[in-house]
């Protein structure tokens, strides 16, 4: 019977992943491994609204992001300290949309805005009523409380070698976001440079505008969220001005409301979304099927959105591969080994 386990990674993906681990109560011990430790990872970085976004295949993103809404009206939204809203979301349209989103089938209260939602110059849009935004420090400081107060360990330390954390665990979980493209060379990581402006509080809900460009408009409990940027491969952490003055510049078209001399600025914020074609979420049998690693990474714009549909798979992948898990010869040797 395998009785620990240890994650890489102590971002959103990493930490739900933990705390659904623990709450199973199978486990000796629920370890973290990471580089970097909130505040200092993307995650914190992130609006974080619930919705699917940047992010592949969308059958899955659908179920996961679905998984993960239901999970949060059922343990998260009533927690204060959570720092979880539910706020109504449109996405906004300036001509008619015959298409509805591919995760529209996942997705129950999923409907069409009305007129009356529909600012000046727009003519379409989608709205979901019980849709809900995270204030992203607060919510990441929850996942940290939650996982320690369930017993789970965190560790600041660099994994240079995948091989280095199965000396410790038969199972280890791959939650390093774009840390994928060195820790296990996947080639198919990219960053998503994201650029956000962080405004006092305006805006009773969340709006986008998405068809030419990035741009939204996010309200959380303590300030709101003024997106945006997708710009691939590149590594630029530092905000550029040329950036904010676009954002402040979408805005703006949405509604006179949001017109840059109304808006008091609090501060800009860069992070690199860890981009892939498609979210890697499966299981390697490695050293003669003696130890699992499940990788769980490349969630481009959406880990919030589909991150305790994704910890659920975690947890399924893991159960179904423990049948297969043959007792390890050797625990010492393996980093001479070749996996
Ligand atoms: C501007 C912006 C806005 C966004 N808005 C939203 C939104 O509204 N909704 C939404 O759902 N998503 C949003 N996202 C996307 C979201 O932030 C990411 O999908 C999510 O943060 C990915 O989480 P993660 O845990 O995989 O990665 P990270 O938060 O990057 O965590 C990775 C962890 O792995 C560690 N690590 C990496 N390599 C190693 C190694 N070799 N050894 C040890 N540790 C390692 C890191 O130190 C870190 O702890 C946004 C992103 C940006 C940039
Ligand atoms: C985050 O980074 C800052 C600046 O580099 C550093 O001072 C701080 O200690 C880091 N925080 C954590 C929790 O590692
Ligand atoms: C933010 O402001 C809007 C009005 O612009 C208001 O409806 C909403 O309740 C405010 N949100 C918070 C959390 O204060
Ligand atoms: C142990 C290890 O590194 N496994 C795999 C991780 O993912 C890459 C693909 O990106 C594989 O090539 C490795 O074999």
């Amino acid at each position: 019977m395998v009785k620990d386990v240890l994650i890489i990674g102590c971002g959103c993906i990493g930490l739900s992943t933990g705390i659904l681990l623990l709450k199973t109560k199978q486990y000796n011990s629920v370890k973290i491994w990471a580089k970097d430790l909130p505040p200092n990872v993307t995650s914190n970085k992130a609006a974080a609204l619930w919705y699917p976004f940047l992010s592949n295949p969308p059958d899955k993103v659908g179920k996961w992001s679905a998984e993960t809404m239901e999970y949060f009206q059922k343990h998260i939204l009533n927690d204060p300290k959570s720092g979880t809203l539910l706020k109504k979301v449109n996405e906004l349209f300036r001509k008619p949309k015959k298409e509805d989103p591919d995760w529209k089938p996942f997705i129950k209260s999923f409907r069409r805005a009305r007129k009356d939602e529909l600012p000046e110059g727009y003519a379409d849009g989608y709205a979901i009523d019980d849709g809900f935004v995270m204030d992203t420090d607060m919510y990441m400081n929850w996942l940290v409380d939650t996982f320690k107060a369930l017993g789970g360990q965190i560790e600041q330390r660099e994994v240079v070698d995948i091989r280095e954390p199965f000396i410790y665990s038969d199972i280890v979980i791959n939650c390093t976001g774009l840390g994928a493209k060195e820790l296990v060379k996947d080639g198919h990581m990219y960053p998503t440079r994201g650029q956000i402006v962080v405004v006092k509080n305006t805006s009773d809900r969340s709006i986008m505008d998405e068809e030419d460009y990035i741009c939204y408009v996010i309200p959380r409990i303590s300030n709101t969220v003024l997106g945006g940027t997708a710009q691939d491969h590149d590594y630029n952490m530092n905000p550029t001005k040329q950036d904010t003055d676009e954002i402040l510049k979408r805005v703006a078209a949405i509604s006179p409301k949001f017109s840059r001399r109304k808006l008091e600025i609090l501060g800009v914020k860069v992070g690199l979304r860890p981009s892939r074609y498609e979210i890697r979420l499966e299981p390697e049998l490695l050293q003669d099927n003696s130890k699992l690693l499940i990788h769980n990474y490349g969630h481009g714009g959406s880990g919030f959105t589909v991150s305790w549909g994704c910890a659920q798979e975690v947890l399924n992948l893991i159960q179904q591969n423990i049948p297969n898990l043959k007792q390890s010869k050797s625990k010492a040797p393996i980093l001479q080994s070749k996996l």
